[in-house]
């Protein structure tokens, strides 16, 4: 046997304590419950399972052909799909594989600007996506900051893409599923939606269902959704063969069986009726976050938040100020937040004028609006205090001292 590896579980336990005492406001991120936690951490980690159930290479496999059908029926009746493949080891995997499964290199695709809220696998020239598929891309209005269906349509009709992709990984709106229905319709083109970001709302009934009008849906299990890392693809009956053949062997090898079975918890733990009270919470705190910091004097991009989700313009607070030297000084003070472009941002996405900031993790720990202005005022606090180290510590053990009432893992 060899030795207790202190090394590394210190570092683990240094983690720990930096979850517990720091504010996480990254929108992607959340914290996952003991069991998913326990189910991730399981003997599951030893078995290999390339296949589907009935269908493996490997023996040994009676068990996880049992984890494997319950994680699937259980995101099945979520959703309301008639199709489930949870073996995606992340959204990445999840986009590749539908690419993989509806297209042929070359053929043209269409997604949301990258610089506007849009994902890199909706067509980033460096990814994968935009390497071997031909995406072109719509965008929000200038002035509102709000998704133009009309644009949509434009693009749509102009190059007449084979696969349109709704979804967004920094867009404070509602996306519609049954508006990009009807363009897709009228182009007769697939419609994949990549909900990541708000399955969780979706299952907890605040954001419209994409199953019922997307030919596949796509999301990452561990963001508002509150599971274990990874991903899942949801698809019509008539694409399931070549979804599942695209996902194993077509892009992956041996499934990760420990997370599969954290899906299945995650899954049940989100068919409970307490995940819609939780849902609406992070909807209402995000609601709740933008109004102060509004008052704080940030500008928050298209008004307000319909999800978990808001972005923030830094202009307004101070023109000088880049979400690089934000985020870095709101880190210091022990709160953890992206920078980010919003649309239209004068400046580069390795600087930004732009924050996102997100509720999942916060509503998790049990805040409610009661907290959202205290937390504004300490991202104000922080970033005003920047260049003064003494003051960024200050903020931190306010911080700290806010987390201490809501410790996520105590
Ligand atoms: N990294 C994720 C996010 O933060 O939105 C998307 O992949």
């Amino acid at each position: 046997m060899a030795p207790r590896d202190t090394q590394l579980f210190a570092l683990l336990d240094r983690e720990l304590e930096r979850q517990n005492t720091t504010l996480q406001l990254i929108a992607s991120e959340n914290f996952a419950s003991r069991q998913v936690i326990e189910a991730t951490g399981s003997v599951l980690t030893n078995k290999y399972s390339e296949g589907y159930a009935g269908k493996r290479y490997y023996g040994g496999n009676s068990i996880i052909d049992e984890v494997e059908p319950l994680a699937i029926d259980r995101v099945k009746a979520l959703f309301g799909a008639d199709h489930a493949n949870v073996q995606p080891h992340s959204g990445a995997q999840a986009n590749a594989a539908v690419y993989l499964a509806l297209l042929k290199p070359g053929d043209t695709a269409m997604g949301l600007r990258l610089d506007q809220g849009g994902h890199i696998t909706h067509g980033l020239p460096v990814s994968m996506s935009g390497q071997f598929y031909n995406f072109v891309s719509y965008g929000v209005d200038e002035q509102t900051e709000v998704l133009d269906y009309e644009q949509v349509r434009r693009v749509a009709l102009e190059h007449r893409p084979k696969l349109i992709v709704a979804g967004a990984t920094a867009y404070p709106r509602i996306l519609d599923p049954a508006q990009f229905r009807a363009i897709a319709d009228e182009i007769g083109a697939l419609l994949m939606f990549d909900a990541a970001h708000v399955a969780g709302l979706i299952v907890g009934g605040q954001h419209p269902n994409p199953v019922p009008f997307a030919d596949v849906v796509t999301f990452t299990t561990h963001k508002t959704l509150r599971g274990p890392r990874g991903g899942c693809i949801l698809a019509k009956a008539q694409h399931g063969a070549a979804i599942d053949k695209a996902v194993f062997p077509g892009s992956q090898g041996g499934p990760l069986d420990h997370v599969v079975a954290a899906k299945a918890v995650a899954f049940f733990e989100a068919a409970q009726p307490e995940f819609a009270t939780y849902s609406a919470q992070i909807v209402a705190n995000a609601k709740a976050l933008a109004a102060a910091m509004t008052e704080e004097g940030f500008r928050i991009c298209t008004g307000g938040t319909d999800n978990h989700l808001m972005l923030v313009d830094l202009r307004s607070f101070d023109p000088d100020l880049t979400g690089k030297i934000a985020q870095e000084a709101c880190d210091t003070a022990g709160i953890s937040l992206n920078k980010n472009q919003f649309p239209y941002d004068p400046r580069s996405a390795f600087q930004t004028s732009g924050l996102r900031i997100g509720t999942p993790a916060v509503t998790t720990q049990g805040m409610t609006e009661a907290e959202m202005p205290l937390i504004a005022a300490l991202v104000g606090q922080a970033l005003r205090a920047r260049n003064d180290p003494h003051a960024l510590v200050a903020v931190r053990d306010e911080v700290a001292t806010l987390c201490a009432k809501f410790t996520p893992y105590p």
